[in-house]
Order: C-alpha cells, then sequence, then structure tokens
C-alpha cells in the first residue's frame, strides 16, 4: 500500500484505504475510514467519527484505545484486521465499497442535581442535540449503574437507532448510587402514594425527575419517554406507575418484575447462590460497582465456582467466608428465604393493573437473568389493554443481547441481525410515534398490533394479535417409563426413579464457572449449552419422543406437571424442554446438540405455599405443577423431542439438603442427603408437559 509521508515525518494515511469494510464473521458489522483534515478517520454504525493515530504506514488506531486497525492490500482488495491488546488479529473485515457517512447528532452534555420531593438530590446527565432546533421529546433511562460515561459517543454506542432519530436523552442515577444522594434500597419496594411527601419509591423519583426536567430543559416537546434494560427496566416500568402525566412512552427491556418468583433471586423458592451472592456483592460493598472474586486455587489459577460454593456449602458459610460485612441483601436472603411481606412488597406485577401508557416490553427467550419478568408484565397488563396499548417482543436473546448486532447467540444460528431489525423496525417506531411531534417516517411506521416474536427453528419473525395465539392447544406430553415420551398417557403404572446426592450436584454448565460478571465468565451463554454433557449422568432422568416426522410447532407458555415421591423430605425438581438435533444437521456445530427451549426449577418445601415452608412426606407421591415458561420454536422433522428431570442446578442454584431443615439458607453440612426421586406415570399420576401446539394434528398425527 502506498503511504505518503506529512512534513513531520509521521505516516499520513493513504486515500487507498478509504471505504466501507465488512466484518467476514458479522456481516452486519460495518466499519467506514475515510480521510479528513490529513488524517484517517474511523466510524461506523455506532462510532462517532474519531480521527486515528497513525503508527506506520498501515497501521492506525485510537488515542485511548489499545487496538488498532491493520490494513493491508488496496482498493476492491483492501482487507483490515483489528487488533487485540497483545496484538493479534480478533475480527477481519474486507472492503466493500466506498466510505459511507452517517448520522451523529451533536450532543450537547450538561449535568444537573434534581432535588426529588424528600430534598434527596439525584444526578442526571443530559445529552441535548444542539443541531436540532424543533422541541424535542425527553428520552430517559434510570439506573444502578452509573451515569457519568454518558455522552454522544455513549449514546450513539448504546443504542444508535434512537440517537439518530434525536432526542433529549437523560440517564439518571438512582438514589444512593453514584453521585445520587440517600440510601440504595435493592429492589425498592413500590409505595407508589404520591400524595405523601415523605413516601418516595423509585415510581416517585422518577415524576419527579420528569417534573423538574420539563420546567428546566428548554426545548422539550413536553413528553417522555422512558428505556431501560433489566434493574432500568424495572425503573422503566416504575415510569407507568401513576405516571407523570408527560410520560407518553415506556420499554421495560428484560425488566425483573419479581425477583424471589422468577427473576434475579430466586426461582419457585429456590435460591440463585451465585447470582445472589455475586450481584449483592458487585451492588452493595460501596455506592459503586465492586468486582467480584472467588480466589486463585494452588496452581494460582481463579478458582471454578462450582468448587468454591460447594466447599463452603450454604448461603450463611458463603458470607461468613466472604471476608465482607453482612450486606443488606445477603441479610434479607438469609432472615427471609420464604416468599413473606418483604418479597412480595417487592413484586411489581401487583401494581400492573392497569396500562397507564403505552407499554413496549421486550424479553429474551435465553434471558439468564429477567426470563420471566418481560413475559409476565405483558400477561399481568393485557387483561386491562382496553386501547391496544400493551406490546410484547420475544426473542432468543440473552440478557439484553437485542442491544448487539449479531446472527447468532452461543452456537446457535438464526440468519439475520434480529437484534437489530428489533430496534430499527420496532423500538425506533414506537418512540418516534408516541414521542414526537412531527410526521417521519419512524413516527409513522409503528405498526405492531401485540407482539412480534422471533420463532426459532424456522428463524423467522412471527407477529401476533394476542400472546399465546389462540390457535395454540395445550397439549399434554406424557413421561412413560422406559425413558420415553408419548401423546398418549400411560394404560398401566410406570416409574422412574434416580437419585439426587447434594455432595455430587449436575453442574448447570460447563465448568470452571467464572465469577457472574468476572473475567472470561460464561454466564451470558449458559442456557444455549448442549446438554449432553449432563444427559448421561445417573442423577438426571431422560425421555425421548421417537425422531419427529413433521415439524412440531410449539408457541406459548410450557407446563410442567410431574407426579413425584422422594425418600428424603424436601427436594427441588428441575424440568428441561430439549430440542436434539439430527447427527447430521447442516451446521456441523449442531450435530447430535441438545439446545434447552424451555427450563426451570421448583422446591418442594412450597407445595403448600410460597411463603409456608413444609416437609414433604417421605414416600409420598405429590404433583408438581409449575410454568417451563414462554416460547415461539419449531421442533424441525428429523429432530427429537427431550424431557429431562433432576433435582440438582449447581451452583446457579443452592443444593437442596433434601431433608427438611427450618431455613436452607443456614443449613449444617450433615443436613445433605442423598435421595432417591421417583417419576410416576399412571392414569392417577400422569406425568406430563403440556405444550401449546400450533399445528397438533400434524404432530398427534405423526404417531
Ligand atoms: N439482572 C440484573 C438485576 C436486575 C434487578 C435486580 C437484580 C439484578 C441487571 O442486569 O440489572
Amino acid at each position: 500500500m502506498a503511504v505518503s509521508q506529512s512534513s513531520n515525518q509521521a505516516p499520513a494515511p493513504a486515500a487507498s484505504v478509504a471505504g466501507e469494510y465488512k466484518d467476514v464473521a458479522d456481516p452486519d458489522n460495518f466499519l467506514t475510514f475515510y480521510v479528513q483534515d490529513g488524517a484517517l478517520v474511523m466510524e461506523s454504525d455506532r462510532a462517532v467519527p474519531e480521527k486515528l493515530k497513525a503508527f506506520s504506514a498501515t497501521e492506525f488506531g485510537m488515542e485511548k484505545e489499545k487496538y488498532r486497525f491493520r490494513f493491508a492490500g488496496s482498493g476492491a482488495d483492501a482487507t483490515l484486521a483489528v487488533l487485540d491488546e497483545k496484538g493479534e488479529a480478533a475480527q477481519t473485515f474486507h472492503r466493500v465499497g466506498e466510505p459511507v457517512k452517517r448520522v451523529f447528532h451533536d450532543y450537547q452534555r450538561t449535568e444537573a442535581m434534581i432535588p426529588a420531593r424528600d430534598g434527596v438530590k439525584l444526578h442526571v446527565v443530559i445529552l441535548k442535540p444542539a443541531d436540532i432546533t424543533t422541541p424535542l421529546p425527553f428520552l430517559i433511562q434510570r439506573t444502578p449503574y452509573g451515569c457519568d460515561g454518558t455522552n454522544r459517543a455513549s449514546f450513539h454506542g448504546g443504542r444508535p437507532e434512537l440517537a439518530r432519530e434525536g432526542y433529549i436523552y437523560v440517564c439518571g442515577d438512582i438514589r444512593g448510587r453514584y453521585k445520587s444522594e440517600g440510601q440504595f434500597v435493592m429492589s425498592r419496594p413500590m409505595v407508589a402514594d404520591h400524595k405523601d411527601p415523605k413516601s418516595v419509591d423509585e415510581s416517585t423519583d422518577t415524576y419527579d425527575s420528569v417534573e423538574w426536567l420539563l420546567k428546566n430543559v428548554a426545548g422539550n416537546n413536553g413528553r417522555a419517554g422512558f428505556v431501560g434494560t433489566s434493574y432500568p427496566g424495572f425503573l422503566a416500568m416504575a415510569a407507568g406507575i401513576d405516571p407523570h402525566p408527560a410520560v407518553k412512552a415506556i420499554s421495560p427491556q428484560a425488566p425483573m418484575i419479581d425477583v424471589w418468583m422468577g427473576d434475579d433471586f430466586f426461582h419457585n423458592g429456590a435460591f440463585r447462590q451465585t447470582y445472589g451472592y455475586d450481584y449483592a456483592l458487585m451492588m452493595e460493598s460501596s455506592k459503586e460497582n465492586t468486582e467480584v472474586s472467588y480466589g486463585k486455587d494452588a496452581a494460582g489459577k481463579p478458582r471454578d465456582g462450582f468448587e468454591y460454593f460447594l466447599e463452603r456449602g450454604s448461603l450463611e458459610q458463603d458470607v461468613k467466608q466472604s471476608g465482607s460485612p453482612v450486606l443488606p441483601t445477603w441479610k434479607l436472603f438469609l432472615e427471609h428465604p420464604a416468599y413473606d411481606s418483604y418479597w412480595k412488597s417487592r413484586g411489581v406485577e401487583y401494581w400492573l393493573t392497569k396500562v397507564t401508557v403505552p407499554t413496549l416490553s421486550v424479553g429474551g427467550y435465553y434471558d439468564q437473568e429477567d426470563m420471566w419478568g418481560p413475559q409476565e408484565e405483558y400477561a399481568s397488563l393485557e387483561p386491562h389493554d382496553d386501547k391496544h396499548e400493551n406490546f410484547l417482543v420475544l426473542g432468543p436473546w440473552r440478557h439484553g443481547s437485542w442491544a448487539a448486532t449479531t446472527r447468532h447467540l452461543g452456537n446457535v444460528q438464526y440468519g439475520e441481525p434480529i437484534g437489530q431489525e428489533f430496534r430499527r423496525e420496532i423500538e425506533a417506531k414506537f418512540f418516534a410515534h408516541y414521542l414526537k411531534d412531527a410526521a417521519g417516517e419512524n413516527k409513522a411506521g409503528f405498526d405492531l398490533e401485540d407482539t412480534a416474536s422471533f420463532q426459532t427453528g424456522s428463524n423467522k419473525w412471527k407477529r401476533y394479535v394476542h400472546f399465546p395465539p389462540e390457535e395454540a392447544q395445550p397439549t399434554a406430553l406424557h413421561l412413560r417409563g422406559n425413558g420415553k415420551l408419548s401423546w398418549g398417557d400411560a394404560k398401566s403404572a410406570e416409574k422412574t426413579s434416580y437419585t439426587s446426592d447434594p455432595a455430587n450436584p449436575v453442574p448447570y454448565r460447563h465448568r470452571p464457572i467464572q465469577p457472574t460478571y468476572g473475567d472470561g465468565s460464561q454466564w451470558y451463554n449458559w442456557m444455549t449449552e448442549d446438554q449432553r454433557f449432563v444427559t448421561d449422568r445417573k442423577d438426571v432422568a431422560v425421555w425421548k419422543l421417537p425422531v419427529l416426522k413433521k415439524d412440531m410447532v410449539v408457541t406459548g407458555e410450557v407446563l410442567a406437571e410431574i407426579f413425584a415421591s422422594t425418600t428424603g423430605t424436601d427436594g427441588d425438581f428441575v424440568v428441561k424442554l430439549i430440542d436434539q438435533y439430527p447427527d447430521d444437521d447442516a451446521d456441523a456445530k449442531m450435530h447430535g446438540y441438545q439446545l434447552m427451549t424451555n427450563m426451570e426449577i421448583y422446591r418442594g418445601r412450597y407445595l403448600d405455599g410460597f411463603d409456608k415452608p413444609r416437609a414433604i412426606k417421605a414416600g409420598a407421591v405429590r404433583e408438581y405443577k409449575f410454568s417451563l415458561h414462554d416460547v415461539d420454536h419449531v421442533f424441525k422433522a428429523g429432530h427429537t423431542v427431550v424431557v429431562e428431570v433432576q433435582s440438582t442446578w449447581f451452583p446457579l442454584y443452592d443444593r437442596n439438603p433434601q431433608t427438611f431443615v427450618t431455613n436452607i439458607m443456614t443449613a449444617k453440612p450433615d443436613d445433605y442427603k442423598p435421595a432417591t426421586i421417583t417419576v410416576y406415570s399412571d392414569t392417577e399420576h400422569d406425568s406430563n408437559l403440556q405444550i401449546p401446539l400450533m399445528n397438533q394434528c400434524d404432530v398427534i398425527d405423526c404417531f
């Protein structure tokens, strides 16, 4: 490549490398390079234009970033390697055309401390487009994760479509976090008595923030929208509870709705040991995020979380050996393991009794943290949706991964950049429709009647006038003897037994297990991991249907109805619905792959009510009925349907001692005992999964 030298001898960029470059591995990712004022400039959909420093004739980089761009070849044959910190090529791009310049508004950044009704001051960063003169709506995100880094580049980087549309973007630190005053309370209960100036919660703080912004930020159009993912998703939901009249649209994305019932900290009473321990440590050790470590092993390598939590035992020991004071949320876990008023007061579902503002809930079928929240939020609001303002978007995303522009999740390919499609076709249009004044492409384009779902297996977007669609027929898939599944129920008594030993629990993902958000953590994609790594264990009971002759389309909620006994007096039930790919699948990575489509756990002590932990009578057959949540999946002809039941899922969930103790959080080593679990299949005890079939006749006629 020919590169001319500038007068100070630094290599100057060559116009010959200018162009649009496409990522070889991720074909929806592009980078553009062009020469401006003698320097090479890089921009992309998400990256605001930045001048690059020339390190050599072919190597350029950003001042503050460690990675560099290395060009080779020229013109139509030019390639680009993005080098990581070690100088190794992490990504390769090919030149595909002339440079493409995007729209980047000139966002001006200011900060303010907003007084809440009780005098506590809440910190916000405000980004206002200086290049748009018409009044604009507010787009607000409130967060416990810190707003200091919010600027023009981060807005374009995180939400490129919304940044391009032009909003007065506001990031607010919530009470007690980062630069806001007051006390942080994890999943702060809603009190929502807006008439009492002393009573504050996230919805009143939201209300006060909107009120102040309307009066103090010139050039607003009197409307506000809220967006956020996960904790900020919960905060976006809070904006819709007794909302400020200026709030015209909210999009709670992966919001937690009830952290005991089915989101971050417990699922049906089973404690999420790694997540509960790690998250409280991260959030409550200081006002800012703290890094979590499980220490090093004898060889100086990071410890495997599986061993770390197994050795310590119960949460009480985790806390004692942490070296940290007992943090407020740990205390809550230790003293309130059951669903009492402490947890109920944190449940947002109790407040969702009307659709106060247009609401776009977004959730991932593979959300490892808050899969349940968005599904439950939509379902709670739906009966009250007289004006068709309750919308749902579901797709095969992990926690928040609709923000990315990729075509796959872990090993599973979807063939389209579904996150980008959602952001462009639904999210950007939703906010423009409800918040913007002027008619424009996005304002006019919002056409979602109710639900959009990216159906896996067929890998197609579907739209439903209601979710689940009326055509879906809940159909019993029976767990028979000898590892067989059948659509017909058992005529004779059949059963399946396995022994579960808390000393040797089933890992929930491949080991080693890193701290949740630690270096190299494999937490993000564990729900799409191939289940063959545990299927052959003796403590995992497995049932299969014969290979499917026709596609089986499953859309809606899957329910587990398991009749089982245990030789112990307490126990957990994990049920997994799995799509087993054929050995000759077109995608070599998927040969024989066992992909979970639905999964959930239930803690047996709560059979009489989540607030009433009781011992189970040893040997008695009991019914365990619980939701495996929504799905929209085509089990393709040639695939096999598999169901697995097991009683440990460690260390995601703490181990159940399997002998009843008053408080599992403080269980002693001797309390943990093996137990034999028997799953029944007979006319009285018909263990089955209710599968919402869209093409029932096709499927049942197959056999
Ligand atoms: N999953 C996180 C969280 C939300 C709410 C409570 C606790 C944790 C999050 O990603 O924000």
